[in-house]
């Protein structure tokens, strides 16, 4: 299985946690683009709130009835890719740049089903880069301020090679190479104490639901 088979295994069975009624919340990136054309297929009658610009066009664009958090505050279930997948369901988030705005629809849902492949597992999250989004005026103040937390901060570039990346927010990313996060919680709470940061890629006890595709299939992890 190729890792696109991969991810669009993961998508198809993603849209069995939709049922007609439910408030969804559409995620971001190529596994959550490839739920969201599944999902559409289905003509569903639900409600969606999207993680990004992007997953809100598409969604509108497929003909699903998209709308904002101001009217539709609670979300029955959130279905979104990650970058690593660790133990208890820690996650990490937003290589794709949408992690505040992923952040937030999460924290609308009653359940949060994160969809991957089965090379985002990992036994110590960290392999991946620790994304952070920081204001732009703070980031002379905050760069110095992860590095003297061992996090070897580097701004992401835009992929134009255009200038920095910038969010639907317009705040930078910053990707920390950590190699390994021994202590999640704590990375977490000294990051968020930063002033600047907005927020960071680290998700713990936010998903409740895992779906892994691998050579087996696809497996339902739970929290
Ligand atoms: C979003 O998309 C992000 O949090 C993550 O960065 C990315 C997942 O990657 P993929 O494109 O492989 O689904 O879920």
């Amino acid at each position: 299985m190729t890792q696109d088979e991969a991810k669009a295994a993961v998508a198809r069975r993603a849209v069995e946690f939709v049922e007609d009624g439910m408030r969804v919340g559409l995620g971001t990136g190529t596994t959550a683009t490839m739920f969201i054309r599944a999902l559409a297929e289905r003509k569903p009658k639900i409600r969606c709130v999207a993680s990004s610009d992007a997953s809100f066009n598409l969604g509108a664009e497929l003909g699903l009835d998209m709308m904002t958090l101001n009217e539709l505050p609670e979300i029955d279930v959130y279905i979104d890719g990650a970058d690593e997948v660790g133990p208890g369901l820690a996650l990490i988030k937003g290589g794709g740049g949408a992690l505040l705005r992923e952040k937030i629809v999460a924290s609308a849902a009653k359940r949060f089903v994160v969809v991957v492949d089965s090379s985002k597992v990992v036994e110590c999250l960290g392999k991946f880069p620790l994304p952070i989004e920081v204001i732009k005026m703070a980031l002379p103040l905050v760069l110095p301020k992860l590095e003297a937390l061992g996090l070897e901060p580097k701004q992401r570039r835009a992929k134009s090679g255009d200038g920095p990346y910038l969010t639907d927010e317009g705040n930078f990313i910053v990707d920390c190479f950590v190699g390994k996060i021994a202590d999640p919680v704590m990375v977490a709470a000294e990051v968020r104490a930063i002033v600047g940061v907005v927020e960071h890629g680290l998700f713990l006890g936010m998903a409740q639901v895992a779906l892994v595709a691998g050579e087996d299939g696809v497996t339902e992890w739970l929290g």
